[in-house]
């Protein structure tokens, strides 16, 4: 390869390298301390999807907003959420995103553009229409990005909330995480066309399918959608394939899971590809094994700094809120 054109490229992927290993020791962090039950009650992580949130939000810029579900703390980190406080938010510490009261899956880190979970399937693409509306009132160019799986395509909220951006041209990307399963059930035993993109013609907006593990792929049609949003031409869906290679929650023996699909996972999965990638375009192994040590040690010091901060006070649980 021409050196030249392989320098950007290389540099691009790097820096998602680094951010979705960010993202996965951070998970392999909380999934020991869920183990140890330091962290306590439910966790779901997105281990093996980190191509996905890196990637889409490479296409954003600061003053745009995120919003996600139950299973967002890939795209809070994605979103510069410094790992230190959102450990700090899944330990219960005053020091947390949120004060300790949000937890796992019900956090937000607004500083950062990421305006938040929601456990309810499909409520959060609801939410980011409304966010979507103010940007398109407020004329300034920002673009929502609403991220949910692919089973939230079949709740009403999800429908109504396509159908209205598309109709108003709000600046709302959809981000489906196609990662095969709704909880514990295939998709395909839940729906007859489970090409999910092809529902946006249904709305008059985009849809494309996209290599969910490829951060480059994920970027470059998130970055394509998100200017016209900005030029004002309205909403658009994003199909990201990909897998989880963990149980829908913590404690998930995942037995509905055929034979050998898990290992066939883990072959395409977007942290060992990168390495691939980078290795042909000529980075060392021991350059690679340094990033993820700085990596590593960077979350474990992050970690040690959330736990030692204090614990949130029960008695100022109803503090910080409406009302
Ligand atoms: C309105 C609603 N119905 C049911 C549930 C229970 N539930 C939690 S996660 C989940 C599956 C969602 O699947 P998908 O949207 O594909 O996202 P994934 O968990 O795969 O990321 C269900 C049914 C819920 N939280 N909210």
């Amino acid at each position: 390869m021409n050196p030249e054109r392989a320098a950007p490229e290389r540099n691009v992927l790097l820096r998602h390298l680094e951010a979705m290993i960010r993202i996965r020791r951070f998970e392999e962090k909380v999934m020991e301390l869920r183990k140890q039950q330091i962290i306590v009650g439910s966790i779901h992580l997105g281990i093996g999807q980190e191509a996905l949130y890196v990637g889409a939000h490479a296409a954003l810029s600061p003053e745009d907003r995120v919003f996600a579900t139950y299973r967002g703390h890939g795209w809070a980190l994605a979103c510069g959420a410094p790992p230190a406080a959102l450990m700090a938010e899944l330990l219960g510490r005053e020091t947390g995103v949120c004060k300790g009261r949000g937890g796992s899956a019900h956090f937000s880190a607004p500083d950062w553009g990421f305006y938040g979970e929601n456990s309810i399937v499909g409520a959060g693409a609801a939410v980011a229409l409304g966010a979507a509306l103010s940007a398109k009132r407020e004329g300034k160019g920002r673009v929502v990005l609403t991220a949910f799986g692919e089973g939230a395509m079949n709740q009403g909220a999800v429908h109504e909330a396509m159908n209205f951006a598309a109709y108003q041209d709000l600046p709302l990307i959809f981000v489906c995480e196609n990662n095969t399963y709704s909880e514990l059930t295939p998709t395909r035993r839940m729906v007859r066309n489970d090409q999910m993109y092809q529902r946006a013609a249904a709305y008059g907006m985009p849809g494309v399918r996209v290599d969910g593990n490829d951060p480059e792929a994920m970027c470059r049609t998130t970055a394509s959608f998100v200017a016209a949003a900005r030029r004002g031409e309205g909403p658009a869906l994003v199909e990201a394939m990909t897998q989880r290679l963990v149980g829908h929650y913590y404690g998930d023996m995942q037995s509905y899971r055929p034979k050998g699909e898990l290992a066939e996972a883990r072959k395409a999965e977007p942290i060992v590809r990168a390495r691939q990638a980078l290795r042909q375009l000529g980075v060392s192994a021991a350059e690679l094994d340094a990033l993820e040590t700085r990596v590593n040690d960077d979350i474990e010091a992050a970690t040690r700094e959330a736990l030692e901060a204090p614990l949130a006070d029960p008695q100022q649980a109803a503090e910080h809120l409406y009302a």
